[in-house]
């Protein structure tokens, strides 16, 4: 039943993506929570968490296709929310803010130098990341 949901899903060409900021802020720094310029793992989740609450507009603590299609940010635009599947862990069509957050494109990526804070260059990437959207 779900696994037809996602074929229907794929069978309507719901293939473009979703462009328009989708996250919580569009400054990481927003989240430096001790204020020292630097985003540390635990504030970067803190974003990525908010992220997955504004996603999640029925607040059932799940996001899925049809929430992100609705978003205002996908408005006029042909959503598919591939990318918010390719993070649903166990295939029920619904992606839980454990699955967000384990697949959320993350820290590690972002922190280019490997010591284990986000700074300087590594931030302005993070905030152009974030300008643009992921889903
Ligand atoms: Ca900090
Ligand atoms: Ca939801
Ligand atoms: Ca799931």
């Amino acid at each position: 039943m779900r696994t037809r949901y996602l074929v229907a899903l794929c069978t309507l060409g719901l293939t473009g993506g979703l462009s328009g900021p989708v996250f919580a802020a569009s400054d990481v720094l927003t989240y430096d929570g001790n204020g020292d310029g630097t985003i540390t793992r635990a504030e970067f989740q803190a974003l990525q968490k908010d992220s997955f609450k504004a996603l999640d507009t029925d607040g059932n603590d799940f996001v899925t296709v049809a929430e992100v299609q609705a978003l205002p940010a996908s408005d006029g635009r042909n959503v598919t929310g591939k990318r918010l599947l390719a993070r649903d862990g166990n295939g029920d069509g619904m992606v839980s803010e454990a699955e967000f957050l384990s697949q959320a494109p993350g820290f590690d990526r972002a922190d280019r130098n490997n010591d284990g804070v986000l700074a300087g260059n590594e931030l302005a990437r993070v905030n152009k990341f974030l300008a643009k959207g992921s889903f």
